[in-house]
């Protein structure tokens, strides 16, 4: 589960690792094979992604700030004095300033992120931009939600899950996703919601294989950690960036390809890669205005507002 970062322990990376090993050894096992995007998230990963967000082809994270600056303003005019915002994987919590600058009488800022790195580094940033308040950094996956740190106080909650990483997740993960956050944060809570948007083919596939290859080197940076971290022997020269266009599921899909048949060692087992074979390693589903308002409705929260970007279009969706 989700817990304070000053209370973690060295057992806390050994669990760590082990559920890496359990996820890893079993999407190995799976066909197709596959393996949670969550793993993506090492110190080496999240500065990766922080890379690709400053990429030409990689529109969101622009497109959100840029939307971002332009409804904070209003929508912070009903967080109250007192409020608490909690971030849901917070990473380098850039986006973040831009609701500290519009809300400055919040009381507290609670970011909840996989990487104990960037949740360390983005804390110690903002500690120093914001002196005044309270930061209460908590590390785990944001798909195990726990209670909020009695430090948080009993303002206001707002729930904050920009970066349309809610893609990541299948429908019915979303959706209790966005259910348990409303248990978490209470009935009288707001949650501003990220998403991106379906567009044309073309600025999608871009934005997940971009020129540099700063994404494919994210992508099998996930066969590195395996690696480093549990003594796997992925090869990663054998494996290609793969970035696809699921029409009938609406959502990009990253695999990373066998570029030649192989066998691949995980502790004392072997598991057999045909050539072509692919481990699918995340989708990113992309969404329509009726489709946020249907899952927010079914994970028990209204829609007060839905905010659209300039193209590429994004979009931000109060929740209440
Ligand atoms: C952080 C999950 C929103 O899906 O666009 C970026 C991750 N993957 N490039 C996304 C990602 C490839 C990103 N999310």
């Amino acid at each position: 589960g989700v817990r304070l970062a000053s209370d973690r322990t060295d057992g806390a990376v050994e669990d760590e690792h082990e559920a890496f090993r359990r996820d890893l050894i079993a999407g190995l096992a799976a066909r197709p094979k596959s393996l949670s995007p969550k793993w993506f998230y090492d110190a080496r990963g999240s500065q990766l992604f922080e890379a690709i967000t400053r990429l030409p082809e990689y529109y969101p994270t622009r497109q959100e700030a840029a939307l971002l600056r332009r409804v904070a303003p209003l929508w912070a005019a009903r967080f109250r004095p007192g409020a608490v915002l909690v971030e849901l994987g917070s990473g380098a919590s850039e986006k973040t300033r831009i609701v500290l600058d519009a809300a400055p009488d919040l009381a507290a800022y609670v970011p909840i992120d996989i990487s104990p790195s960037a949740l360390e580094e983005a804390s110690a940033r903002l500690r120093r931009a914001y002196p005044h308040l309270k930061i209460l950094p908590m590390v785990g996956d944001f798909e195990h939600l726990g209670d909020l740190p009695p430090e948080a106080g009993q303002g206001r909650r707002i729930g904050f899950f920009p970066g349309s990483t809610i893609g990541n997740l299948s429908p019915a993960a979303a959706q209790a996703l966005l259910g348990a956050a409303r248990e978490m944060l209470g009935p009288d809570a707001l949650f501003i919601l990220g998403v991106d948007l379906i567009k044309e083919e073309a600025t999608l596939h871009a934005a997940y294989d971009d020129a540099q290859g700063v994404t494919a080197a994210f992508n099998r940076n996930v066969l590195e950690r395996a690696n480093r971290e549990l003594g796997a022997d992925f090869d990663l020269e054998a494996f290609a960036h793969r970035a696809v266009w699921n029409a009938a599921e609406r959502r990009i899909e990253m695999h990373l390809q066998a570029l030649r048949s192989m066998t691949v060692r995980v502790d004392k087992l072997a598991f057999r890669l045909a050539q072509g074979e692919t481990i699918h390693t995340e989708n990113s589903r992309k969404f329509d205005e009726a489709t946020v308002r249907a899952l927010a409705e079914a994970a028990g929260w209204r829609m007060e507002a839905f905010e659209v970007s300039d193209a590429p279009r994004v979009a931000l969706a109060l929740l209440a």
